[in-house]
């Protein structure tokens, strides 16, 4: 010990930070290798062919803020398929939730995990649909998810005239908010939905939510009488803005402008739902509008 103290006594400047940023990086090393080893020891054991659905807290007056959580449970219903709720902030291996387990192997990613339970439980929750149908359901799941979404969390976290609902809801700091709202305008930034004006982005959600409403009319589900897959993923999506777009500015818009959307919301809920209020935190449901 007292010989290699006096080594590093003889080192020079450089040598010594050198020697300081080594031990540092095989200390963080040695950390997060030991963090690893024990997260492996104590990860749960879950029971066989049960889905286990990783997913954020319940939301206030829907099953979950976030649309995808709402998209894959009711799927899960739909499917009639054993799962079990696990809540937390832990992300799937692709960095975002909610994400799935089943049987020890983990997947992210709600369709993977939809196109992934079907395949090993023989699930087709589209096979009423013709070739022509199943593609026009998928274009308009991908418009909902890959367009309406990105709109709606720029309505929701960044133009929102109000925080408050949000800042209550997820129990933020308004530092937190900050942040995550920083990390919204980046990815919708990359996106190319971030580089529009609000008016623009605005007119674009009005034009999505026509769209679905002109395309569902009077039918009872989005490709008719039947549910499909899509329509988890559009349930999950307008859930968000018909029962909980509090503080946006817009929260009537869906009972006011497209009572169609609204009579499928309620469809839909009162299929898969029959818990609703059990489901949310809010003791009871709220009615759309207030
Ligand atoms: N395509 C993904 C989308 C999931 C998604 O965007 N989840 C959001 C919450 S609504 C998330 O994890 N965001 C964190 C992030 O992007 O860093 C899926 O279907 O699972």
């Amino acid at each position: 010990m007292e010989s290699l103290l006096e080594t590093f006594r003889n080192l020079d400047l450089s040598q010594k930070i050198l020697y300081g940023v080594g031990c540092a990086a095989v200390t963080t090393v040695s950390f997060v290798a030991l963090r690893k080893l024990t997260q492996k020891e104590k990860r749960k054991e879950y029971p066989r062919d049960t889905v286990i659905l990783h997913q954020i807290g319940r939301g206030p007056y829907a099953p979950s803020m976030t649309p995808f959580a709402v998209k894959l449970e009711t799927y899960l219903r739909m499917a009639r398929i054993p799962y079990q709720n696990v809540h937390g902030m832990q992300p799937s291996p692709k960095g975002k939730v909610p994400w799935i387990e089943y049987n020890g192997q983990p997947i992210g990613d709600t369709t993977l995990c939809i196109n992934c339970l079907n395949q090993k439980l023989g699930v087709d929750l589209n096979k009423r649909l013709s070739p022509a149908d199943k593609g026009i359901a998928q274009a308009m799941q991908v418009m909902t998810e890959e367009h309406l979404y990105w709109l709606l969390a720029q309505i929701r976290w960044l133009y929102s005239r109000d925080a408050s609902f949000i800042l209550e809801t997820f129990k933020f700091s308004k530092f937190f908010l900050w942040m995550i709202r920083r990390h919204i305008r980046k990815q919708t930034w990359s996106q190319g939905l971030g580089r529009h004006t609000e008016e623009e982005v605005v007119e674009m959600m009005y034009k999505d939510f026509q769209s679905i409403s002109d395309f569902i009319g009077m039918k009872k589900f989005l490709m008719g009488d039947d549910p499909c897959e899509a329509d988890c993923s559009l349930f999950g999506m307008l859930s968000q803005a018909y029962w909980q777009f509090n503080g946006s500015g817009f929260e009537s818009l869906i009972k006011d402008k497209y009572p169609n959307l609204a009579a499928y919301c309620e469809r839909m809920k009162e299929a898969f739902w029959p818990d609703w209020d059990q489901c949310i935190t809010h003791g009871g449901t709220r009615e759309a509008t207030k």
